[in-house]
């Protein structure tokens, strides 16, 4: 018996990791092992015998199951402080440099418009994207029975039966927005309305939500040739070429009168665009003289004031402005396609992204 203990005792001391271990523990405590047969022999012995070898032999299991885990766990402690030894790490190390995220386009797109028009006197106004009807339409010359107010698509929020509020709409436009400034405010103005429209429309062209920004310049003599040259400054200054023409259009809209689309000059090389040369035009506004009903509608007097208002879309200016074809990227697609059109952040603007000249 203390052959056997000195003998599984050594190996264990000398057990160099825990599969050694384990292979003692198998071949001395283990159901067929060592001690065990030895517990099979005390059925041969006499009584006076089992009486001494059956607590002993239960003793030198329980000692050698102790001296397995001691060296376990002394076998754990030399690993974890071989670890301590041998791996480091340097807190003083740089941090891996994490790619950052940039403006959106359109954020980009409004700040840069919205600097532009600073310099020429224009503040920003802001309201809700949810308005009344009247807000929406009927203070902008869009009568109820009007085909416009079908047209833009809008939508209506929700009623319950028996609720009596006037009707309310996501904003289709932000000209509500100048008749709520024009009422607070009263004139002379000089305001831009920068923001979030909804229509219910979806192609490659349409969103459902797009952003516009409207200009509204009311004055005791303000006409159609300030508006002209307030556009040519800010299409100079937008897409940083001198001297960008523009062509008026007539056409017809409920709040101005006269109305005109506006074109700037453009041409197609190659299947890229070019903005300010060449003898093609491009539409990218509307616009024309505040309507003498829309003046009155936001209590200024038509008879004492006049004013020019123009509109546009921003995703669109940005789409040209940086090569991006389809207006569904600024909301479908995933982040990568800001890098694929080579759009920086505002700290570094590189201005001519997708344009080439
Ligand atoms: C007030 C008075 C007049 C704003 C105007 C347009 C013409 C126009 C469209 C351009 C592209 C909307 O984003 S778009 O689909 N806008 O054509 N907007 S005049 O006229 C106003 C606005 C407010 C008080």
């Amino acid at each position: 018996m203390d052959d056997l203990k000195a003998k599984y005792l050594g190996q264990i001391a000398d057990a160099p990791d825990e599969s050694a271990l384990e292979t003692i523990r198998v071949a001395a405590v283990g159901k067929k092992g060592e001690v065990a047969l030895k517990m099979r022999e005390l059925g041969k012995m006499t009584p006076e015998e089992r009486q001494t070898a059956g607590p002993a032999l239960n003793a030198l299991k329980d000692e050698i199951n102790s001296a397995i885990s001691a060296k376990k766990s002394g076998l754990a402690d030399a690993a974890l402080d071989e670890r301590l030894r041998t791996e480091w790490l340097d807190v003083t190390l740089p941090s891996r440099p994490r790619r950052q995220g940039t403006i959106h386009p359109v954020s980009q797109v409004t700040e840069e418009l919205t600097a532009i028009f600073a310099e020429m006197g224009f503040s920003v106004a802001e309201g809700p994207r949810i308005d009344t009807d009247w807000y929406n339409f009927d203070a902008l010359n869009i009568p109820g029975h009007h085909p416009a107010r079908a047209e833009m698509d809008t939508f209506y929020m929700h009623r319950e039966e028996g609720d009596n509020r006037p009707p309310h709409v996501l904003r289709t436009h932000t000209s509500p927005v100048q008749i709520r400034t024009m009422e607070e405010r009263g004139a002379p103005l000089r305001i831009i309305c920068p923001g979030g429209v909804y229509r219910a429309d979806y192609d490659q062209t349409h969103t459902p939500m797009f952003h516009q920004v409207e200009g509204l310049a009311i004055d005791k003599d303000i006409s159609m040739a300030n508006l002209k040259w307030v556009l040519e400054e800010f299409f100079s200054a937008f897409f940083e070429i001198d001297g960008i023409k523009t062509r008026f259009r007539a056409s017809h809209f409920p709040f101005t009168e006269p109305s005109a689309e506006v074109d700037i000059q453009c041409s197609w090389v190659d299947g890229q665009l070019r903005i300010g040369e060449g003898d093609g035009w491009m539409e990218v506004l509307g616009s024309g003289m505040v309507h003498p009903h829309v003046l009155r509608s936001g209590g200024v007097d038509p008879d004492v004031w006049q004013g020019f208002a123009f509109g546009m879309g921003i995703d669109r200016i940005a789409m040209l402005k940086y090569g991006i074809p389809d207006l569904r990227a600024f909301f479908d697609s995933d982040l990568r396609w800001l890098r694929h059109y080579g759009f920086a952040s505002l700290d570094t603007p590189t201005l001519h992204g997708g344009l080439s000249r």
